[in-house]
């Protein structure tokens, strides 16, 4: 933080809260996963109803270079505070562990709150924040750095950040159950490209089947340029080289529930001990064994987020125009398609599907393609 950025910015605060934080804290205790989102989506529409947006204030800080956070980084006093990382988040309190090696549990200081239209996602699991602590194992997140390389995916009409400030995903698919869906893959990659982070493929529970019918697909992602390791969590094939790709990196694993995410960290890093479904339990369908997105660091040099399964995997803000921008091996040819504003559908001349024809475009990706545009939801 440089002291020649710092100036006063005025800001526009969200007025009075809602309910009594006291209502609410129960509120939230009865409530989890999506139930809570609709629970928060409520709760807002009677903020906006209200349209309490009226309150300014000014505020000693930076004003953010990217957008999507929130609209000033308030300056703090560093010496009574910490820079630490945001191990998870749990209804209003943060996990924070500090550079120095202590954790924390954390509010989130009430001016970050005010400044937040939405609150939820204020603090993130990956965030780098500065907190000021109030005991030895109690403080307030006082800043929340901009952040870069995001996990994120539309629910109920908003953006949701999975995790922040991670350089790659593992998109994690299961070869059994629950059954394998390319296009569901698909759109974690896209998703990968517009986080901007590097894609790596895991195929999991290889034990249960027989590989040489899977290889059109290891071979279509390899051919992207995407590594692809087919693994077992179970026998620990494949888990050496997926430890090789963790090493000096942050990277979140993503994917359904059930396709063995926390089961493969547990396997990579022996004594993890991270919760897993129960054998008895694995054909109740609709059950999330991870329920809240966890940063964990292992001992070889990496840190991993390890996520909840997500049901319905929608893509945010992608627009079918720039839609084939994210499908990297489309790109030589989009400049060749005789229309400009081409959307590779119907129109003639189109070198995107004459390249699909001429089979330089695998046809399920193709597919994928045309699904999302149509907005497909792939369920
Ligand atoms: N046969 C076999 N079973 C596996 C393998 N990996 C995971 N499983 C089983 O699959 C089930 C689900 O594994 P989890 O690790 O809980 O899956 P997850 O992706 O973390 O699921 P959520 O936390 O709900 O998102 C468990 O019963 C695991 O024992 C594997 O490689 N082979
Ligand atoms: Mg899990
Ligand atoms: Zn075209």
């Amino acid at each position: 933080m440089s002291a020649d950025k710092k100036r006063k910015i005025r800001v526009e605060l969200r007025k009075n809260r809602e309910k009594p934080a006291r209502e609410r804290d129960l509120t939230r205790q009865y409530l989890a996963g999506e139930e809570e989102e609709t629970a928060a989506a409520i709760r807002q529409e009677r903020v906006r109803a209200k349209g309490e947006l009226s309150r300014r204030r000014t505020v000693v800080g930076e004003q953010p270079t990217a957008t999507g956070g929130l609209p000033v980084l308030p300056a703090v006093d560093i010496s009574h505070c910490l820079p630490g990382r945001v191990l998870r988040v749990q209804g209003l309190y943060s996990t924070v562990l500090t550079d120095d090696g202590r954790t924390f549990r954390c509010v989130v200081r009430k001016l970050l709150r005010d400044l937040s239209i939405d609150e939820r996602h204020i603090v993130v699991t990956g965030d780098r924040v500065w907190i000021r602590p109030a005991t030895a194992q109690e403080g307030s997140i006082e800043r929340v750095e901009p952040r870069h390389g995001l996990l994120t995916r539309g629910a109920k009409g908003k953006e949701h950040i999975i995790a922040a400030n991670v350089d790659q995903v593992v998109i994690v698919a299961s070869l059994a159950e629950p059954i394998l869906k390319p296009h569901l893959v698909d759109r974690y990659l896209v998703s990968a490209e517009k986080g901007q982070l590097r894609p790596i493929i895991c195929f999991n529970k290889a034990d249960l089947v027989d590989l040489v019918n899977y290889q059109w697909l290891i071979g279509m992602y390899s051919q992207l340029g995407i590594p692809v390791i087919p693994a077992s969590a179970r026998t620990g094939f494949g888990i050496d080289r997926l430890k090789e790709l963790l090493k000096n990196r942050q990277t979140v694993f993503a994917g359904q529930s059930g396709v063995g995410k926390s089961s493969l960290l547990n396997a990579i890093q022996p004594g993890l001990q991270l919760k897993v479904r129960e054998v008895s339990e694995a054909t109740q369908k609709g059950r999330h064994t991870t329920t809240t997105a966890e940063l964990i660091r292992l001992d070889f040099g990496a840190w991993v987020v390890d996520t909840p399964g997500i049901r319905q995997f929608m893509l945010w803000e992608i627009v079918p125009e720039e839609l084939d921008g994210y499908f990297p091996e489309f790109r030589p040819f989009v400049a060749l398609c005789q229309l400009p504003g081409c959307s590779h559908t119907h129109e003639q001349g189109c070198a995107v599907k004459e390249a699909v024809r001429l089979r330089q475009i695998p046809m399920q990706r193709y597919e994928t393609y045309l699904g999302l545009r149509q907005g497909d939801t792939f369920e």
